[in-house]
């Protein structure tokens, strides 16, 4: 087989490599660790630990600094973020994205925590700026469900009950009984940490500075850029509203 013939026939084997996301969408990636409920058994507070936390803003903050994100959102062991609107880089491969974000969140947890661990990595991809508000509301309203189920989960189990046990008790039980339970055991589920009730963003945040130019040796107006880590997220209407400013300036100064 002639050499050229050999590379062509080779590369049709890479068969999902051509696979792009089209122009004019919005891509958001979700990252979750894998097998963290393992990890997380033994060294890390139930249902909630600080340190974890901050790996997880760790991990945020190098995505959102690699991918120039619009915006940053974590809860639990994952972590989404929101691509510009008509991002290039990659040339818009889906495998390319993918396996770069995973390798890059893997990477830095692992450095930070001392120990390997991985992160998978999907992807979300739609037209509308009002469905990717809606996708972050959706997974805010999972970090507070999620919030409320382990800390009645742990609170029973730290009273002996064991996991089926736990189950069991907490079957069918709506939101409002489950807050009512935690109140009967001294948590008041509104007073939690917010970054525990409604996950934490990480954003861009845009703001000017009075420089001075030495060459003209004049007054300049510089921009600066900082990262900002949000751990008391509103929610409802006014988070929708937050989301939706925050992706259109961040587009803005693109
Ligand atoms: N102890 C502790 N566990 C946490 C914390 N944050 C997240 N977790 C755990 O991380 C796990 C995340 O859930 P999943 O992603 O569904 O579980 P997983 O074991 O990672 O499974 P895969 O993602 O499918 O690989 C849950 O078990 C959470 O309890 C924390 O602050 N403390
Ligand atoms: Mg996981």
């Amino acid at each position: 087989m002639k050499p050229l013939d050999l590379e062509s026939r080779m590369r049709q084997g890479e068969y999902f490599h051509s696979l792009k996301v089209p122009m004019d969408n919005w891509t958001v990636l979700r990252l979750d660790g894998r097998g963290f409920s393992r990890l997380t058994s033994d060294e890390f507070e139930k249902p909630f630990d600080s340190r974890f936390h901050q790996l997880m803003l760790e991990t945020g903050e190098a995505l959102l600094r690699e991918f120039n994100g619009d915006y940053v959102y974590t809860e639990s062991d994952e972590i989404s973020i929101l691509l510009p609107k008509n991002w290039s880089f990659f040339d818009r491969e889906i495998e390319k994205v993918l396996s770069i974000s995973a390798g890059l969140a893997s990477a830095t947890f692992s450095v930070a925590l001392g120990k390997p661990v991985q992160f998978d990595s999907r992807i979300w991809i739609s037209g509308s700026l009002d469905r990717v508000v809606d996708y972050f509301c959706w997974r805010q309203s999972d970090a507070t469900r999620c919030a409320l189920n382990g800390w009645a989960y742990w609170k029973l189990r730290e009273e002996g009950l064991d996991a089926r046990e736990v189950t069991q008790e907490l079957k069918g039980l709506k939101g409002s009984q489950k807050q009512e339970l935690l109140f009967q055991k001294g948590i008041n589920f509104n007073e939690l940490p917010g970054w525990q009730k409604r996950g934490s963003g990480i954003r861009f945040r845009h703001s000017n500075k009075e420089g001075f130019n030495p060459i003209t040796e004049e007054a300049v107006i510089v921009q600066r850029r900082v990262v900002e880590v949000l751990n008391d997220l509103t929610y409802g209407d006014d988070y929708r509203r937050f989301l939706q400013e925050q992706i259109l300036t961040q587009e803005e100064n693109l």
